[in-house]
């Protein structure tokens, strides 16, 4: 009867183990799919990354902070259509103005002004208040 009782234990331990693996090799199975079909979404998200590149780079929307009397980034490229925001981070009141094509109109501390660029151009613009701040948006 003992002996018995301890094969039917090992049996039982066996197959409980037998069905561990099988769930240990099932769950590794799931994971790497999981796995492959995120690493899917992040390589199509990074083929995206490029757009994001907005101080100095290609493509809108794009912000310029207006500080300690100077537009940064100084010069910003952007596709034409894109919205460009001017935030003045300053104590003086500054505007962004590019005559004859856009203007901000006065932004006191803290204002913010979009603006979308839609035709294509180099457009060096300045401060009406303090004419040395120079700064340019290429639209493409
Ligand atoms: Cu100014």
């Amino acid at each position: 009867m003992r002996v018995q009782k301890l094969l039917d234990d090992r049996r039982l331990l066996l197959s409980v183990l037998v069905t561990a693996v099988a769930i240990a090799i099932g769950s590794v199975l799931i994971i790497a799919f999981a796995a492959d079909s995120s690493g899917g979404g992040s390589s199509a998200s990074m083929g995206m990354a490029p757009a994001k590149g907005a101080p100095g780079g290609a493509v809108g929307p794009v912000k310029i902070d207006i500080r300690d009397f100077k537009y940064v980034p100084e010069t910003v490229t952007v596709r034409a259509g894109s919205r460009v925001t001017w935030i003045n981070d300053d104590m003086a009141p500054h505007t962004a103005t590019a005559a004859g094509v856009f203007d901000t109109g006065t932004l006191q501390r803290g204002d913010s002004k979009a603006l979308t660029l839609s035709k294509p151009g180099s457009y060096s613009y300045v401060c009406e208040f303090h004419p040395f701040m120079k700064a340019t948006v290429v639209v493409k």
